[in-house]
């Protein structure tokens, strides 16, 4: 696998030098930061190691194993919890500039709050930033990935204010104790996909299924209690740690369907994007009015005392206002968005009077909800730049799945058409910095267990060992950072 690989490179770049019908290679930007990237529950395993307390997703998995495509769990995982140096390893040996993780949280705090730290849980953390650095890559640090320990979802979960400070008082020791040793943190990764999925929904734990309700009310004290962090980071550590720290959001882009309709697509981005971005990015803060407007009449017509979308007061709109120092982008996919006109009495469908649908034609992927679309890539990075401005965007998860083939051209053609879209972007103006791959190995894909394949690297989940192996995009990858130009795949190998 690797030879042939290898080899085929080698064939396109003599034939680029000799000037055939290939398309030439594209160089990154200097400084241009290239990395891989994971979550906690989703590779660590070791779900009651060293005293880890028992988590949302542990809580989830294990008493409602059927809410699960495959009933299965994270409990092992990709056992990176003893193989972190296996990992780091494998990284180096790619070239990656960074890896992007998380921190479980219920390793941290064992019994979900601050009294009782764990010692081990804490030193699992310096362990891995340890062998990172020394290896020479940077830790890339996701406070919050989704777990959080169980006994706080008891309590409420984000729909309990009260997580605005437990979360702050997690931050803090991630700060103390890592920060020294970290220049990037994220605070929460993707609130959109939990509190949709967790609390509006059943795609995520705990699986409410309260729509049109609590996925609103997650989201408000996910933005306070990010903001809350980012705020104590800049008053008590930023001074000696000179790190930066963001939030990663999951922005779809979104097509029109009739070339006469220019509207839609931005109402669409405003719901999927804008709900979590305006607040923080945008010049005036705040929910995108058109959200606004559309769940305010809604509730009034539907006869609720007050807007199911709660409402910021002006202190709040300015404290969450500004509280990122770079964009975190997590894109995978795009949408055609279909315009439902207003119902008398009834307002809007769904709240927001659009509906998504896809192009049949856009390739396929392992999961349902990715198809392949790489101009849509340029197209969210123009967006996000146009709305917001040119505030760095960080791009932190891109990815394919696909059943799991150590040939897996498929995926090395979405990393280059998508790529590809970036480079071009960046040429007409866009701040990027920085490119994280989704994911580094196959891992445990939340609702959809061990079904969805978005590793470089292949994980045997039979082998106690857990067995890694290179995929030929690992080794695709490795050529790109070795050259740090993005080199044609199809058109020079299959064409000649
Ligand atoms: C990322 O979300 C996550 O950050 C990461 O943990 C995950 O492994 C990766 O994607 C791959 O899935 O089930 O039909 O309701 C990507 C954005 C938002 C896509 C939620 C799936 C749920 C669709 N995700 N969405 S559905």
């Amino acid at each position: 696998m690797k030879f042939n690989l290898s080899f085929v490179l080698l064939i396109t770049f003599i034939k680029d030098i000799h000037g055939e019908h290939c398309e030439k290679g594209w160089p990154f930007p200097q400084d241009f930061l290239i990395g891989a990237a994971s979550a906690a529950y989703q590779v660590e395993g070791g779900w009651n190691a060293s005293g880890k307390g028992e988590n949302n997703w542990d809580w989830f998995t294990h008493n409602k194993p059927w809410m699960i495509a495959d009933q299965s769990n994270g409990d092992v995982a990709c056992d990176s919890f003893h193989k972190y140096k296996k990992d780091v390893a494998i990284m180096k040996d790619i070239g990656f500039d960074f890896y992007r993780f998380s921190i479980s949280w219920s390793r941290i705090f064992p019994t979900g709050f601050a009294n009782d730290i764990s010692k081990d849980g804490i030193k699992y953390y310096h362990d891995l930033i340890h062998e990172l650095r020394s290896k020479g890559l940077e830790p890339f640090v996701t406070i919050y990935h989704w777990d959080h320990p169980q006994v706080l979802e008891q309590m409420g979960g984000w729909i309990n204010e009260m997580m605005v400070d437990w979360f702050t008082d997690f931050s803090k020791i991630v700060f103390q104790e890592f920060g020294p040793k970290v220049k990037y943190f994220v605070t929460i990764n993707e609130p959109s996909s939990f509190c949709y999925g967790g609390y509006g929904g059943t795609s995520k734990a705990p699986a409410w299924n309260l729509p049109l309700n609590a996925e609103y009310l997650c989201m408000h004290n996910v933005l306070k209690a990010h903001a809350k962090a980012y705020h104590m980071y800049y008053e008590k550590f930023r001074s000696t740690q000179n790190g930066i720290i963001g939030i990663a959001l999951p922005c779809n882009h979104y097509f029109h369907k009739n070339e006469e309709d220019s509207i839609t697509p931005d109402i669409a981005f405003q719901y999927d994007c804008g709900w979590m971005a305006n607040p923080i990015f945008s010049k005036d803060g705040d929910y995108p009015k058109i959200m606004r407007e559309r769940i305010d009449e809604n509730s009034r017509i539907q006869g609720w005392p007050r807007s199911r979308l709660p409402k910021f007061t002006q202190t709040e709109v300015e404290y969450i206002r500004g509280t990122s120092d770079y964009f975190g982008l997590n894109h995978y996919t795009s949408y055609i968005a279909v315009p439902v006109q207003k119902e008398v009495n009834k307002g809007w469908a769904n709240d927001r009077g659009f509906y998504q649908i896809v192009d049949p034609k856009w390739p396929v992927s392992a999961s349902s909800w990715l198809r392949v679309v790489p101009e849509g890539f340029g197209g969210i990075l123009r967006k996000i730049t146009k709305e917001y401005g040119n505030t760095p965007i960080y791009v932190l998860e891109n990815g394919y799945s696909d059943t799991g083939s150590l040939n897996d051209l498929d995926r090395i053609n979405y990393y280059y058409s998508y790529l590809k879209e970036m480079l071009l972007a960046i040429k007409d103006g866009c701040n990027v910095k920085s490119y994280a791959a989704w994911s580094i190995m196959d891992n445990y894909e939340w609702t959809e267990g061990y079904n969805a394949h978005f590793g470089l690297l292949q994980v045997d989940f039979n082998d106690a060992r857990r067995k890694r192996t290179y995929k030929n995009s690992a080794h695709w990858f490795k050529n790109l950072l070795q050259s740090r130009t993005l080199l044609p795949v199809q058109n020079c190998t299959n064409n000649n």
